[in-house]
This record gives C-alpha cells, structure tokens and sequence, in this order.
C-alpha cells in the first residue's frame, strides 16, 4: 500500500477478458436480477445474519471514490432500544415534513407511492444500516480535506443496495430530514455528515409494493 505516498503501481491481474456472448448472457443476467429488487417498506422481524451484511458493507468499501480517501462509515444497529430512538427521532421530522415543510408539489410526486410520517419499519426491521459521509477525516490535530464526497458515498450506497439485494435481502432507502440526530443517538463526531439510513431485512409475508415501473432504454439513453 502505497495511500498517500508516491505513485507505485502494480500490474492489473484482477481483470476478466471475457467472450462477447458471455459478456451480454452477464450483463442480461445481472439486469434480470436487478429488475426483481424493490423498495420494501413492510419487513419481518425475522434476524438476518451479520456474516451477509459483512460482506455486503465490505463489497460498498470496494467503491471508487476521490484520492482514494474512502470517506464513509457504516454504523450496522440491531439494539431495539437504539432502533426505537432513530425512530422517534425519524417520525418527528418526518411528521414536520409532511405536515408543514413539503411543498405541494413534492407532496403530490410522492402521493403514488404511499409514503407518511409513521416509520414503523425503522423498529420492525432487524438491521438499519446507517451511513455517513466523511467530510474531512483527522490525521492527528490536522484537518484532511476529502474529496467528490457525496459522489464516493453515494456510489458506495449503490453498491451495497445491490449487494443486499444480490444476496436475498430487502432494503428500503430512507431519508429523514434532517437527520443530524443520528450523530447524537450513534455517537458520531463532527468530521460525519448522516448520509442515509438503509433498512435491511426479509420482505412481511404480506407486503405490498407501489405499483410502478422503470422508464424503458429509449427513454434514459442518447447515442451520437
Ligand atoms: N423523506 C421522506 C419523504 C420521501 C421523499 C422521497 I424524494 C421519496 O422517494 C420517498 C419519501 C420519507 O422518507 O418519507
């Protein structure tokens, strides 16, 4: 490791030359699965192993990110009493969302989906992953500036959304705001901006989903 010091590379051994037909039986496949994730907003309170979450939290850390400086951190809560904090905490935020804060317009855009201020999945799920975004990480005394912070921890969510997904479990995206509480209630320090708050477990038997779709290619891709 050579992080922060001179440029040293190493030769690249780590990547597959594939055939063309392998490489889009790969990509289909991938896409297919992909397809098959939704956001769930009703879980069972059925625990999920930390070995999964693990990897999954280890494969987000493999994200690129800017100089290198991997500027996030995970807090993993499974404590029913922390849970039962971030939740409280959630609700009252939200509650002022939804009543006060939102315009309409933004009230209207999320009407299809059935979102409101009750977040009884913040209690009910066995895992809320909560991550932060370094804004600067402490060398000692010093101050180190980071960089494309909000593009790395946000690549990185992306990564671990689909991890979860890839090995069998739900998550759903949640994004109370704001959300510094979650410095106070996770003992956080200052350097740590909440990023967002990822619900992890298994679907409820009965669980209900939006019924929605995804824009088809023509419509989020240009060619020139
Ligand atoms: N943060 C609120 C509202 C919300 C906003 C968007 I944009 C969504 O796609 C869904 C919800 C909440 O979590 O309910």
């Amino acid at each position: 490791m050579t992080d922060g010091g001179p440029y040293r590379p190493v030769p690249l051994t780590t990547f597959t030359r594939r055939e063309e037909g392998e490489m889009v039986r790969r990509a289909r496949a991938f896409r297919d699965d992909l397809r098959c994730r939704r956001t769930v907003r009703e879980y069972s309170e059925e625990p999920v192993p930390q070995k999964v979450i693990d990897a999954c939290i280890e494969a987000a850390g493999t994200a690129p990110n800017g100089a290198n400086r991997q500027p996030w951190h995970f807090v993993v809560v499974r404590d029913a009493e922390v849970k039962r904090r971030i939740r409280a905490e959630a609700e009252k935020e939200e509650r002022d969302f939804y009543e006060h804060r939102a315009p309409d317009a933004w009230l209207e855009a999320l009407a299809h989906l059935g979102t409101d201020e009750h977040k009884p999945f913040l209690e009910m799920a066995p895992v809320l992953i909560a991550i932060f975004a370094e804004s600067y990480e402490m060398r000692g005394e010093e101050k180190l500036k980071n960089y494309y912070v909000t593009e790395s921890v946000g690549i990185a969510t992306g990564i671990l959304i689909t991890a979860l997904h890839h090995a069998g479990l739900a998550t759903l995206t949640h994004t109370p705001s704001p959300m510094g509480f979650l410095n106070k209630v996770l003992d956080r320090p200052s350097n740590e901006r909440p990023f967002l708050l990822l619900v992890v477990g298994y679907p409820a038997d009965d669980a209900l989903v939006p019924d929605i779709t995804k824009k088809p290619l023509d419509r989020i891709i240009s060619r020139r």
